[in-house]
């Protein structure tokens, strides 16, 4: 028997109460899971499947993100036939056109959390977030948290399953639905893949081999023409007029691009014009900049070698607003009233005389 400081047995009910991911870490030394990894995940749906019962009302709560997503969707497959009914609601605003490809594709049917009522469910759940995230979820009494981020605090809830160590919640939820023996559909399959994709940013961020084993499970079945058409959307069809803008105003001088496209819905697409027109050979530098409030914005695109982008928007820009970034990438958001410009001063050629003097 392990013994704490005081010569005392860890107790028993506050340690059933933690994930099995968690308690192994909590109890340094002794493995308290010692199942296969198959077995553990048929556990934990057993465990998770006996919280709820053919009357209940449950009712999902996420931060609409691909991952959350597709979570919110693989629970709402686990307990189809075991509740009465199921909804996913959010509190968040969902901008991203990533992301509102992937819900409007997918046809996610959702809910914004302020306009459901929370007493109508007999049960809730939350998943790729813990409560204490969002003020919004911290007032809701929550029966089941699953969770890939660092635990913040003992929860008590019916069942928790917290893995930080999991690159993705949408890993945990395939781990789920094998060990339930339910092949996901076609949608929920890509979902759960793009849910992936984007939380370990490609397998690019941290990881483990679980988050391997779902993404491969994942690869047979998801639509990747779909997934990919998620990654691409970026743009709305109003914003294909600064493009024309941008290349109308283009110039090009020793191995740099310069163009201002005037006021802008959205500074993002400074940032895709910027990265389309580093796609040119030959182009060491791109410098897009445009008007969006009161400010002008500079997005700075190079190479990279023996230059850097973070160090030239310092130089040009630092002592009038924040100004920096990486060797290939920087942008700089100045008030137009620390330039003593408006916007209808500033055009290409402002751009090209702020900043070429800077640079070798
Ligand atoms: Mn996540």
């Amino acid at each position: 028997m392990r013994r704490n400081h005081n010569g005392e047995p860890p107790a028993p009910d506050r340690l059933s109460r933690l994930p099995l991911m968690a308690r192994k870490r909590k109890v340094n030394g002794i493995n308290l899971c010692e199942q296969s990894y198959r077995k553990s995940a048929k556990i934990r749906l057993e465990e998770f499947w006996s919280v709820f019962h053919k009357e209940d009302t449950v009712l999902v709560c996420i931060n609409a993100d691909p991952d959350s997503l597709a979570c919110a969707m693989a629970i709402k497959r686990l307990l189809r036939y075991r509740v009465k009914y199921i909804a996913i609601a959010h509190p968040n605003e969902v901008t991203r056109l990533n992301n509102l490809a992937m819900i409007e594709r997918l046809k996610i049917p959702l809910e914004k959390l302020n306009s459901v009522k929370i007493s109508d469910f007999t049960k809730k759940i939350i998943v790729d977030s813990q409560p204490d995230h969002l003020p919004a979820f911290e007032k809701i009494s929550f029966a089941a948290i699953i969770d890939h981020h660092p635990i913040s605090q003992e929860w008590e809830a019916a069942y928790v399953d917290i893995r930080p160590d999991y690159g993705a919640a949408s890993s945990m939820l395939v781990e789920y639905l094998r060990a339930a023996n339910m092949k996901p559909s076609v949608a929920l399959a890509t979902a759960l893949f793009y849910g992936i994709k984007v939380d370990t940013g490609d397998f690019e961020k941290e990881s483990r081999l679980a988050d391997g084993i779902s993404f491969r499970y994942l690869f047979d079945i998801a639509n990747r023409n779909l997934v990919r058409k998620f990654e691409l959307t970026d743009l709305r069809r109003s914003e294909l007029k600064y493009f024309s803008a941008a290349l109308n105003e283009l110039q090009y001088s020793k191995g740099r691009f310069y163009t201002h496209i005037g006021r802008v819905r959205s500074p993002d697409v400074l940032v895709i014009i910027a990265d389309f027109l580093n796609h040119v050979s030959d182009i060491d530098w791109v410098l897009v900049s445009g008007i969006y409030n009161d400010k002008l914005v500079v997005i700075f695109r190079c190479d990279g070698y023996r230059k850097s982008a973070g160090k030239l928007a310092s130089r040009v820009f630092g002592h009038l607003g924040p100004a920096g970034g990486h060797k290939g990438a920087a942008r700089a958001e100045i008030p137009l009233k620390a330039l003593e410009l408006t916007e209808y001063d500033i055009n290409t050629q402002t751009l090209k005389r702020l900043t070429s003097r800077h640079m070798k």
